[in-house]
């Protein structure tokens, strides 16, 4: 067992008398109660999932095991010559809930390199695709295609299957799966956008700074890289990717058929696919401008263009947060530290955005949050550092969200969590429920 797979397992073995007991003696203890608008409204707020890997506050925002995004930066040791933690340290800290050394750090750098090549006949089923087929539908598949490479199926599939060990296989699948996404996203971004130019691993390299040189980015864009997938990693669980994912998983699908499902989910415009549509609406924006400067008027205007036509104002609002994201303030701080970046046209627009989006939301009245997401702001980094194919951006939060979906389910297995299956009602019943005040228990 490698070191991070041992205090894994010491963490898991700690943890599982705690969920037994809640279940054996607390089963029946209440704590949430779901009337008819959020069995119609997508079961908003019902509490009916549990992690402990991340936490999201609607005031304050995410926690990750317990920290802040500051505190997790802050936290967490550095990659060599950078502000910012590797990926693999941050693998570790959301896996156990406790801050790596830079020693338990190099183990897991040096585990993802044995882990890390995807094979080459994943290479020919993406290839096969349509050039035109999206970056995600090219990923999903990818990540598909791979699903015969399962240790965890392989586990079931060999008839000693047994509950107690099953996470060791899901932990195996999971880690390859976050060590190979980055590679898969980049030879899906270098077949696309590239001419098929590809760039091997560097096997010197974290995985943040492996994915910058192989899209043949900059220097300076591995802490982007680094910075992007630890952001976008986990959002507590009821989010749609990482939901999905569980439910999945919760089946005793596999890894690879779980986060396929996953990234599916993901490529949505209400959820991940809202970072593309927002560089699309500030090209729009910005076409209509026809070279004129842009300024708080024309912002508004375009603003209530969008809603008088009946459409949402990507990377606004939010199904839990009632505040702006901390995860837009993080890059906002990053342009504003970043020269040249604080000073670019994009990133002075998407600021006035900031200015004007709230007001113009709250005088339509509709949205329960109408300050920025996640989504509001990435693109501009990435367009900054000329990674400006835009139908590409939601494949990075893909690669990110892998880290929060993958350890999730790695601790579902270890603690056994049951097959996930709500129950339905009919109209009449609600109906009927609706006549009678509530339904009699
Ligand atoms: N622009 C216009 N209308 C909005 C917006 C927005 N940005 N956000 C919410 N609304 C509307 C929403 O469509 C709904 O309208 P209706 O009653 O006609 O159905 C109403 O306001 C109430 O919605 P909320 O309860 O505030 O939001 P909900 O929890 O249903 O949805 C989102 C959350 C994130 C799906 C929604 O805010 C939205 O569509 N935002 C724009 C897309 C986006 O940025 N998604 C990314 C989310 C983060 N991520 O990466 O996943
Ligand atoms: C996410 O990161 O998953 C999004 O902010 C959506 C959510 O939390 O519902």
């Amino acid at each position: 067992m490698t070191q991070l797979k041992e205090k894994l397992f010491e963490k898991i073995q700690a943890h599982r008398p705690r969920i037994t007991k809640l279940t054996k003696e607390f089963g029946s203890v209440v704590i949430d109660k779901v009337d008819i608008g959020q069995c119609i409204g997508g079961a908003r707020d019902i509490r009916s999932l549990v992690t402990d890997i991340s936490y999201l506050d609607p005031q304050e925002g995410i926690r990750f095991r317990g920290k802040t995004i500051p505190e997790t930066f802050e936290a967490l040791p550095k990659a060599a010559g950078s502000e910012y933690p590797t990926v693999e340290s941050f693998w570790y800290f959301l896996l156990t809930g406790e801050v790596p050394t830079l020693e338990q750090v190099a183990a897991v750098e040096a585990e993802f390199k044995t882990r890390q090549v995807v094979p080459e006949y994943v290479y020919t089923v993406v290839r096969s695709l349509p050039k035109d087929s999206h970056p995600m539908v090219m990923l999903s598949v990818g990540i598909m295609a791979m699903q015969k490479e399962s240790k965890f199926a392989a586990f079931y599939s060999g008839g000693k299957f047994n509950k107690m060990d099953a996470w060791e296989y899901v932990y195996e699948d999971a880690s390859d799966i976050v060590a190979r996404i980055p590679v898969l996203a980049a030879f899906i971004y270098n077949l696309k956008y590239r001419g098929d130019k590809q760039i091997a691993i560097d096997p010197k390299l974290d995985l943040g700074a492996n994915f910058a040189h192989m899209i043949g980015q900059s220097e300076q864009y591995k802490d982007v890289a680094r910075m992007y997938f630890i952001l976008h990693s986990d959002h507590e669980s009821g989010n749609v990717s990482a939901h999905t994912t569980h439910l999945v998983h919760s089946a005793l699908s596999d890894p690879y058929y779980a986060y396929a499902a996953g990234l599916n989910g993901l490529a949505g415009p209400l959820h991940g696919l809202a970072n593309q549509e927002v560089l699309g609406w500030i090209m729009e924006f910005q076409k209509k401008l026809n070279g004129a400067e842009p300024t708080k008027e024309n912002v508004t205007k375009a603003l209530w263009d969008t809603l008088n036509a009946g459409q949402v104002v990507p990377g606004y609002g939010h199904a839990v947060l009632r505040k702006t994201d901390p995860r837009y303030t993080a890059q906002r701080e990053f342009c504003l530290k970043t020269p040249g970046l604080k000073d670019d046209a994009l990133f002075k627009l998407v600021a006035m955005i900031f200015e004007t989006a709230p007001g113009v939301l709250t005088e339509h009245g509709k949205t329960k949050n109408p300050w920025p997401n996640v989504d509001a702001q990435s693109g501009v980094i990435q367009w900054y550092y000329g990674l400006k194919e835009w139908d590409f951006y939601t494949v990075l939060f893909g690669v990110g969200r892998a880290l929060g979906c993958m350890a999730n389910i790695t601790w579902d297995r270890g603690l056994g969590y049951a097959i996930e299956r709500p129950k339905s009602v009919t109209t009449d019943m609600l109906e009927k429920w609706a006549a009678e005040g509530g339904r009699k228990m």
